[in-house]
């Protein structure tokens, strides 16, 4: 058997791309706004549910980019339990990231943890919704009314997501997302910035072009953080196969949940009640009474070639940059070490075969 990843990244049938490919050839427009970065900026506002959004070369830079675009500085709350990106872009912004504890529930931000972290120096929250679970965002936007705070999303992990009916996208005062090779969604590379007004989209607009607003005139030190037409036009291919790719997750996610109810050593996590999920990752906790440890199933999978992850360990409050500050202390992140120590994140996507989820939950169940 081949080996099986975590992830696989859904590519549309090659001979659907070369259209996009001749057409980009033909206009020479390969970048800063061409006509298939316009074409997606609107088919996936229109997809997603959302005002407006701005595409990014990556979702990174689109987190980068938010924080410039609401002028956070000082002091900004945020969750341990992410990828690097989410914490590495506040200190791309010379700003303190203040960890709080997780909700175990969900693996986000605990809102109740939030009210004892803030201080004078606070400006924003910025929490995760992990593998596209939705955060307690009602809570988190009171509290975040309460003290005056701006809310960034990063939702790089929950594209089409929707709670009680609504996109999540459409919170806080700005959402990113990411459309990188292991997203749901991909664009190869590629991100975007969801904008509730088009006043802010045209100030993020300048951000990821060097701040210039025309020509001539420059209005903010920014970057280049803009999406190029290849990948645009990616996207514009993906968009037609997404609702058959997310079934094709669903469908995948059912299996591992009848295979596994059976185990209560192995639970699956889900998301809170009410969510329209994307079955963006397949989560798993390990309890300390299974009859193996996390770390040796880990490697009892890798050793049958099934590379699954444990997103996300380590936290990112142990990272050297971050460890010393007095929030990433682990006596204060007890929920989020307890959870990094017991995940592992199953194999998760459309081209997974009944065969391969047959050789996975061989090793998974009788591994002893
Ligand atoms: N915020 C959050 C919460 C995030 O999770 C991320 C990214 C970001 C922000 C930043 O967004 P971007 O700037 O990336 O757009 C991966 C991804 O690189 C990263 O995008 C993602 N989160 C993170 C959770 O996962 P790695 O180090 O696990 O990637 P890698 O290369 O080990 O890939 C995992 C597996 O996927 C491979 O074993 C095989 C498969 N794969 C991967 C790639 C890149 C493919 O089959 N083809 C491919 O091209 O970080």
């Amino acid at each position: 058997m081949s080996p099986i990843y975590v992830t696989e990244p859904h590519l549309p049938p090659l001979e659907e791309f070369m259209p996009y490919l001749q057409a980009i050839w033909d206009k020479k427009r390969l970048t800063n706004s061409g006509p298939f970065h316009q074409q997606l900026e609107a088919e996936l506002a229109a997809y997603l549910g959302v005002e407006h959004l701005s595409l990014f070369a990556n979702g990174t830079l689109a987190l980068v980019t938010a924080l410039q675009a609401l002028r956070i500085s000082g002091e900004v709350i945020t969750t341990p339990y992410t990828f690097a990106a989410t914490t590495h872009s506040l200190l791309w912004n010379g700003i303190k990231p203040v960890f709080v504890d997780i909700d175990p529930a969900t693996c986000n931000l605990d809102p109740r943890r939030i009210e004892e972290a803030i201080t004078p120096a606070t400006t924003a929250i910025l929490p995760v919704h992990c593998y596209g679970f939705p955060c307690d965002m009602e809570r988190i936007e009171q509290i975040a009314d309460t003290y005056g705070l701006k809310v960034i999303y990063d939702a790089a992990h929950a594209f089409g997501v929707r709670h009680h009916g609504e996109s999540i996208l459409r919170c806080g005062d700005l959402s990113i997302l990411s459309f990188h090779a292991t997203k749901v969604f991909n664009t190869f590379e590629g991100g975007a910035i969801i904008c509730p007004n088009a006043k802010i989209k045209q100030r993020i607009d300048y951000l990821k072009n060097f701040g210039f607003a025309d020509e001539v005139t420059v209005v903010a030190p920014g970057i280049n953080g803009k999406m190029n037409e290849v990948e645009a036009a990616m996207g514009l291919l993906q968009l037609k196969h997404i609702d058959a790719a997310l079934e094709a997750r669903a469908a995948i996610y059912r299996h591992y949940a009848e295979a596994l109810a059976s185990t209560p050593t192995l639970t699956l996590l889900r998301p809170p009640a009410d969510t329209d999920w994307n079955h963006a990752y397949c989560p798993i906790l390990v309890s300390a009474d299974h009859p193996i440890s996390r770390d040796a199933l880990f490697d009892r999978l890798k050793a049958n070639d099934i590379h699954a992850r444990r997103y996300f360990y380590p936290l990112t409050s142990s990272f050297p940059m971050y460890r010393g500050l007095p929030s990433a202390n682990p006596d204060r992140l007890g929920n989020a070490h307890r959870i990094a120590d017991q995940v592992i994140c199953l194999p998760i996507h459309p081209a997974l075969g009944n065969d391969d989820l047959t050789a996975i939950l061989d090793v998974l169940l009788n591994a002893r």
